[in-house]
């Protein structure tokens, strides 16, 4: 039986701006009230999409969502027509209203964290969405996530999904981005790594000083139990709380793994040499040779890779067994990480190519081409049980570039938001996506 890893990347969304909403996230800090490029950046994910496509690999795409979320706005006290509470957030709280117009759900590695077959308990594949409660912004992300993902994973014999764990910062979850799987073949069984900021309710562990640690082991260990996770196929580490503070906010900031691969920065996470003698010896449990491929700081400082998102890359299989990597093109103005690059497919290690990609737009907010995607590993016949509306092809790659042409703005500012027709925009748009993406109704403006 054949088995793939399939990226479900986020098309970005008509309202994406810069809305300085992270704190502890640099790129967000420092770009806020830039004037941002919608039509750009949902043009530079289609071609990361279908570059990928082209070399080989599955490839699929995960809706955006309706912003502004004008329910969220009437829960703070808006109220009037959808136009009225837009104009007056705009008037009174422009923050609030730049909190529940942003994109950011294209950050689909925040979407939920995904347990493939072979390794839970009922042999689904398992999904829990992030409720991402550190931000305001990303919170509201979950209920329409959930639909989306119903709508695209729909048979209950396949797929089982989970709600977001309750709202609360001591279950704070952000997804896949601090969640690995290693294997030896994407059917296999396989070892999940979990890695947290914080513990909630365990004060022996440490937590960063200056920016929130956003997940908590408790949300991991729920996550982990809810999959149906054996103990022998999970392994938990802390993230080193003193990388947080120099803006590490997911682990994926830090480290990316794939197969029987972890390339990480040497100053991620907290008892490393127990954390990578731990997967080594599950993931040989589970007839795999786990590598770990550290990064010193030497080479590449931790600003260096926050800097570049060396770390933030997709690290894919090759037909041939080898590995690519997949890095925006900040990597390549680094000097120093681009040396570090040159001379690692140099080696001869297993990341034998690396290609790079104009990602500015998202980047700008923080997100590299590792957020941008969410990784689901699929056999045969649960691929074939996958909406195919979300299988990227060229035709729909077509169409999906025909369509942002016709819906998106090229320019948006913090001003732009208080605009009643941009939801207006923004709703035309994603109905007619529904339908390019065979979908259904998951918005709720087509749930009323
Ligand atoms: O949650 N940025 C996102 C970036 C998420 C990156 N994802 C991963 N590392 N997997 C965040 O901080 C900024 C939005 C703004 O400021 O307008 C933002 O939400």
């Amino acid at each position: 039986m054949k088995a793939y890893e399939v990226n479900f990347d986020g098309l970005v969304g008509p309202t994406h701006n810069y809305g300085g909403l992270s704190y502890g996230n640099v790129a967000s800090q420092s770009n806020s009230q830039v004037a941002s490029n919608p039509k750009e950046a949902a043009k530079q994910g289609l071609a990361k999409m279908k570059a990928l496509m082209d070399m080989g690999f599955k490839q699929g795409v995960l809706a955006p969502q309706e912003r502004p979320d004008v329910i969220a706005l009437r829960s703070l006290g808006f109220s009037g027509t959808d136009a009225q509470v837009i104009e007056r957030a705009a008037k009174e709280a422009a923050p609030l209203l730049a909190a529940c117009s942003s994109a950011s759900s294209m950050w689909t590695a925040n979407a939920c964290t995904v347990s493939p077959s072979a390794d839970t308990a009922d042999g689904r594949v398992h999904f829990t969405a992030a409720n991402l409660n550190c931000k305001f912004h990303r919170s509201i992300e979950h209920p329409t996530t959930s639909r989306v993902l119903g709508a695209m994973f729909a048979s209950e014999q396949h797929f089982a999904h989970h709600a977001a764990l309750p709202a609360v910062s001591q279950f704070g979850d952000e997804g896949a981005a601090n969640h690995t799987r290693f294997c030896k073949g994407y059917g296999e069984a396989g070892v999940e790594f979990f890695v947290f900021g914080r513990s909630a309710f365990d004060s022996r562990f440490p937590a960063p000083q200056r920016y929130p640690a956003r997940q908590t082991l408790e949300a991991c260990q729920a996550v982990a139990r809810l999959h149906g996770l054996g103990e022998e196929g999970v392994v938990y580490a802390q993230q080193n709380p003193a990388v947080i503070d120099q803006g590490v906010f997911h682990n994926d900031v830090i480290a990316v793994g794939n197969g029987e691969v972890l390339f990480h920065h040497e100053d991620a996470f907290l008892n490393t040499e127990h954390v990578l003698a731990e997967l080594h010896t599950k993931l040989s449990q589970r007839g795999g040779h786990f590598r770990a491929l550290c990064v010193p700081r030497a080479a590449v400082s931790v600003e260096d890779a926050v800097g570049s998102y060396l770390f933030n890359s997709q690290l894919l299989s090759r037909a041939d067994g080898s590995m690519l990597l997949i890095v925006p093109e900040e990597c390549r103005n680094n000097e120093r990480v681009w040396a570090y690059l040159s001379q690692l497919t140099a080696d001869d290690g297993p990341i034998r190519e690396v290609k790079v990609f104009d990602l500015k737009q998202s980047m700008q907010n923080g997100g590299g081409p590792a957020c941008l995607r969410l990784r689901v590993a699929l056999k045969d016949h649960e691929l074939a049980a996958v909406n195919p509306g979300v299988i990227m092809t060229q035709t729909l790659h077509d169409r999906l570039n025909q369509w942002v042409d016709k819906h998106y703005r090229d320019r948006l500012s913090e001003s732009d938001l208080g605009d009643p027709q941009l939801l207006i925009e923004c709703r035309t748009a994603l109905d007619e996506l529904t339908q390019i993406l065979k979908l259904g109704s998951v918005y709720p403006f087509q749930l009323n």
